[in-house]
């Protein structure tokens, strides 16, 4: 096997780490085996909250640790491996949350602007969801307006992220019990900005000194999250962008043109890229794109970005979070516009080694290195006809050493909720019905939210790949978000004929009745929400008990790297999902805070934190988990085989 096939399974990954070696171009894959991580700060063992640090205090390996030996293990102010483990990790749920959630707050300020009609090029365009989250939230519809009831919606958003008491209206969505739940562990948030903050000054040197304590706000903070921040994101987007539904696409790195303007959208937002969307089918930017050579104007998607235009455009999706550079390479790129999280510092140096302008969108996000173009909310036409423009120009100036690989896939996305909905209850009965009663009789075993990351640590969507394909394997259906779905729709797995070919008999049988992929993809990173938003309507349907913990569900994230993975794992393990990661587990360095997670909070919580470095293993511990709640619930006997004849066929729908 050659150096670059140990670092993929995708070829047109492995192609062009090797033309990126050919031309002299540093890559993430050399970098991470030139420098390998720190094996204290990996387990959460190292702290740096004041200047006394860094403090490093590793387990001793191999022997039993004597209490002696655990009293001298603390920092200089005497914090406790267990206080520097718990506070690391609540820090990273505090990253991971701010992210979504300003991004969540982009998109309110954003959906206000255009309710009060200041924001040309934006419009309302899910009539339907708008009436029903103004209802949820308690806002008159009568005989108002659009505009007037998206004002209203726009500035109750907003007001979440500061709400100082009480609880988010968000959590309503949530069943019944769950809700209870919170209440009486006391981790229902109040506003998302408010958990954040009381992290950072809790996990100041000092301040809180008991991890369960500790962990008690990491979980409050990433409920403000998953229930708040990213769920208000996704149903804003959904009404300004339109809700997704089922739509054709490519995938891979063969999704670029050699003689076409190729313009890649990388990062999380939405906002600009929509109008992106628009502006590159313009008759006047397609002549201009002619004038300079190229045969028409050709967008692709990187990251999260990438499958928010993929789920609402059919953009095709360039490639998943290791494969950033490797854009650059085929030196065909004519412009790579970005905005914020998952942006490789390097590109700008990789850029350098071909023509590709790296453009800069958010004055949160600058590189030195890009050019700066800023998203103006109250003239993004202006902004993405120069963003266009910029790369157009630019097409020209390619230095002929050009590689695309050949590979392209074909996918299908836009599995929202309310498609899901739709397309197993049908209009006049959409429900999950027939989910819930396949589940109940053992066509499908259960339901698992494989998403998350890509990490250079792993063999690039080496774990994702096989821990999906042993999970349909299983009869687990499974939905997928992030650079998870990107992998899937490279191994050809987002197709309705992946059920015949990888699933078992009796998911594909649903599949093939239904006409759905084995695997399902719901979105970006704050997409995630929608996965809680199924769990919720499977529990509301009935006979798969009360909570989302009685669901025979399961959550993974086998190549996670980013902080918003963890606050994403917290909030399906308190919303009640066991949930599986890999690489690495950032706790391993305190055994009370690891079994904390990894037990007590099952007691607590009904979900619970597991870390399993094989994907195959990874999947058979949540199979195990979904065998274990079926039994709880008396359906574990239904899965007993049998060969469907034609009436039985029909009974299905
Ligand atoms: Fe060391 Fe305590 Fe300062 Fe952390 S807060 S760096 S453990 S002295
Ligand atoms: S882009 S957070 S690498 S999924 Fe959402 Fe992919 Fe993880 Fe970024």
């Amino acid at each position: 096997m050659s150096e670059a096939e140990n670092k993929s399974i995708d070829q047109a990954t492995i192609e062009l780490i090797e033309k990126a070696t050919a031309d002299g171009v540093n890559t993430v894959f050399d970098r991470a085996d030139a420098m390998k991580p720190c094996p204290i700060g990996a387990v959460g063992s190292c702290c740096k909250n004041c200047a006394m640090g860094p403090c490093r205090v590793p387990l001793a390996k191999g022997k039993e640790e004597t209490p002696e030996q655990k009293l001298k293990r603390r920092g200089l102010c005497g914090a406790t491996a267990e206080t520097i483990a718990a506070r690391n990790f609540i820090r990273m749920i505090a990253g991971g949350a701010s992210a979504h959630s300003d991004h969540g707050r982009g998109t309110a300020e954003l959906f206000l602007a255009a309710a009060k009609g200041e924001a040309p090029g934006y419009e309302i365009k899910d009539e339907q969801k708008l009436l029903q989250l103004a209802l949820d939230w308690g806002i008159d519809i009568g005989n108002r307006s659009n505009s007037e009831i998206a004002v209203d919606v726009g500035e109750k958003a907003l007001a979440e992220f500061g709400r100082q008491d009480g609880e988010l209206i968000t959590l309503r969505k949530a069943p019944l019990k769950r809700q209870e739940l919170w209440r009486n562990l006391g981790v229902a948030p109040r506003g998302i900005d408010r958990e954040i903050v009381e992290i950072m000054h809790r996990t100041h040197m000092g301040v809180d000194q008991d991890y369960k304590n500790l962990l008690k706000q990491g979980a409050r903070a990433a409920l403000a999250d998953g229930w708040g921040g990213s769920m208000i994101a996704t149903e804003l987007q959904d009404i300004l962008f339109g809700t997704p539904a089922p739509i054709l696409g490519k995938a891979n790195l063969g999704v670029l043109r050699e003689d076409e303007v190729n313009i890649i959208i990388h990062g999380h937002e939405p906002l600009l890229s929509e109008i992106i969307v628009a502006v590159a089918q313009e008759p006047k930017m397609v002549e201009l794109a002619k004038s300079k050579g190229a045969k028409g104007i050709n967008l692709a998607g990187m990251c999260c970005t990438a499958n928010e235009i993929l789920m609402r455009h059919g953009v095709g999706i360039a490639g998943n979070y290791l494969q950033q550079e490797l854009a650059l390479v085929t030196g065909a790129v004519d412009a790579m516009v970005v905005d914020v999280q998952c942006i490789f510092q390097s590109i700008t140096t990789v850029a350098e080694c071909y023509h590709t302008k790296i453009i800069t969108t958010s004055p949160k996000a600058k590189m030195p290195g890009a050019v700066h173009i800023e998203f103006d909310e109250h003239d993004a036409l202006t902004s993405a006809r120069e963003i266009v423009k910029t790369a157009i120009e630019n097409f020209p100036n390619r230095k002929g050493n050009i590689g695309i690989p050949d590979n392209e896939t074909t996918q299908i996305a836009g599995f929202s909720h309310e498609t899901i909905n739709y397309l197993l209850g049908g209009m006049f009965r959409a429900s999950y019905r027939p989910l819930n009663d396949n589940i109940i009789n053992g066509r499908i075993r259960g339901l698992a939210g494989v998403v998350g990351c890509n990490n250079a640590r792993v063999k690039h969507n080496e774990g994702h790949i096989a821990m999906v394909k042993e999970l349909i394997k299983n009869d687990v259906l499974v939905v997928t978000t992030g650079c998870n779905a990107i992998a899937c729709a490279e191994a050809g797995l987002l197709v309705t004929e992946a059920a015949a070919e990888f699933a078992g008999e009796g998911l594909r049988e649903v599949c093939e009745t239904v006409g759905i992929p084995p695997v399902l993809h719901m979105g970006s990173c704050v997409d995630n929400s929608r996965i809680l938003i199924a769990a919720t309507a499977m529990v509301k349907d009935g006979g798969l008990g009360d909570d989302i913990s009685d669901l025979p569900v399961a959550g993974a994230a086998p190549e996670w790297m980013s902080e918003k993975a963890i606050s994403i794992g917290q909030y399906f393990v308190a919303s009640g999902v066991y949930t599986v990661f890999g690489v690495n587990w950032p706790t391993l360095g305190s055994k009370e805070v690891t079994d904390f997670l990894f037990k007590d909070m099952e007691d607590m919580y009904g979900g619970m934190w597991g870390f399993e470095e094989d994907p195959i293993k990874a999947a058979h511990l949540m199979i195990d988990h979904i065998d274990k709640k079926r039994k709880a619930l008396g359906i574990d006997k239904a899965r007993e085989r049998v060969l469907y004849d034609m009436e039985m066929r029909r009974e299905l729908t």
